[in-house]
């Protein structure tokens, strides 16, 4: 099938010494030499593996000096100026050459959606490898390239007729299981810091971020608005998000009740919370609403202020019983508990990067209907969806 020519900036936005426009396509070569004029009036030859040196020119003017690599027949490297106005121009022109413009997320799902063998997990996993999160994630995602997710489904359909589908729905079960972490490794999860007011959230959020982002003050109350920060646990990434303290007696004027809410909302959204209480005060801290909102919720519950003399008894706590991590967040005792705490309560911690996982909403569908397939036929027919069907960039 004929593909028409696209054109991508593969670089990041803003200014920067060189940027790079990926074009492809069946005529990106007679595109090329449209606007490329090689130094020393050399002609284009354009063939796999050659570097040319020359000008973009449009009507006649030079309007930047490039590189040109050409990675095949099809497919050439424009190396520009990183000046954010020549990249704008470059791109104008091929357009106007009949090149269509395309995010660089789309042009490598074509390129790779074009090797052979096509495997569409194969072509997923590449592409997920420019936003993963962390080096770990990075070493996940490729082994799922060759091996990992897209090796199982190719062996389950090279050995449908003898394996039996119960066995195939116990595997696919353990890749879903697997891919809860693995989402957290790729992708990063979100940890949300909760709990009264005055016990600590926002000192905890700069300790662990590293930076005074957060106000800090002994007034109760201090945060409402939530203030959030990226962090790096490795083999974890995550957003760490401080939020209103919870207190039904701060809860009467609007403002408060409002922060306080959006303090309930963020507990919904979040993947892990951590409950920090104040290890110096009664045990009488905890309010009911927030209670309710944790029962079904991934909690570890940090007991901070460890420095002062304790006045609280953990044995109060409300059930279910769950990790609980002392610490100082002022002084920053016991932080490296409390990440070893998170990573083994979001099953990340020693996760094998030669796990098979799903990383994309499209396998993991395919796989719980894996799950509940009946008949060799419909297992045969997802598996080869998951293998062959065209690849969608998410947006
Ligand atoms: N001794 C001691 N004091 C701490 C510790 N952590 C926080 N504090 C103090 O406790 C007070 C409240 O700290 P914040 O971090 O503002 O508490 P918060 O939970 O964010 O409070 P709100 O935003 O009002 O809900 C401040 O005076 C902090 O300096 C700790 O580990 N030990
Ligand atoms: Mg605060």
């Amino acid at each position: 099938m004929d593909m028409p020519v696209f054109a991508a900036v593969m670089t990041g936005p803003g200014a920067g010494a060189i940027a790079t426009i990926q074009l492809c396509g069946d005529s990106a070569q007679t595109i090329l030499r449209e606007i490329f004029r090689r130094k020393g009036d050399r002609p284009c030859a354009g063939a796999q593996g050659e570097i040319l040196l020359g000008d973009i020119v449009d009507n006649g003017l030079a309007i930047d000096e490039v590189t040109v690599g050409c990675e095949s027949a099809d497919t050439f490297a424009i190396h520009c100026h990183g000046n954010p106005i020549l990249v704008a121009a470059i791109m104008e022109l091929l357009q106007r050459h009949g090149a269509q413009s395309v995010l660089s997320e789309q042009l490598l799902a074509r390129v790779f959606a074009r090797q052979e063998p096509h495997d569409a997990i194969a072509c997923e996993a590449k592409l997920a490898l420019a936003t993963v999160k962390t080096i770990e994630g990075a070493a996940l995602i490729n082994h799922q390239v060759n091996a990992g997710l897209s090796a199982r489904v190719r062996y389950w359909r090279d050995h449908l007729d003898s394996l039996p589908l119960e066995e195939i729905a116990a595997e696919a079960g353990d890749i879903l299981r697997h891919s809860e972490p693995a989402r957290l490794i790729l992708s990063g999860g979100t940890i949300a810091l909760v709990g009264p007011p005055n016990t600590g959230k926002s000192t905890l959020l700069n300790t662990l971020a590293g930076r005074e982002k957060a106000i800090v003050s002994d007034v109760r109350g201090t945060t409402r608005d939530w203030v959030s920060a990226e962090i790096l646990l490795p083999p974890l990434a995550a957003t760490i998000i401080d939020t209103a303290g919870l207190d039904p007696a701060l809860a009467s004027a609007d403002i408060d009740q409002a922060a306080q809410q959006r303090s309930l909302e963020i507990v919904a959204r979040a993947d892990l919370i951590l409950l920090v209480l104040d290890l110096s005060q009664p045990a009488d801290q905890i309010a009911t609403d927030l209670t309710e909102s944790l029962a079904h919720k991934r909690t570890i519950i940090v007991l901070n202020k460890a420095d002062l003399p304790p006045q609280f008894d953990p044995g109060n706590l409300p059930p279910p019983p769950r990790e609980t991590v002392r610490i100082s967040a002022q002084q920053g005792h016991g932080i490296g508990d409390l990440i070893g705490t998170i990573h083994r309560v979001c099953h990340v911690a020693d996760f094998d990067p030669r796990t098979p996982v799903a990383f994309t909403d499209r396998q993991m569908h395919l796989l719980e209907l894996l799950q509940q397939s009946e008949s060799q036929t419909r297992a045969r027919s997802i598996l080869s969806e998951l293998l062959e069907s065209p690849v969608a960039v998410e947006k």
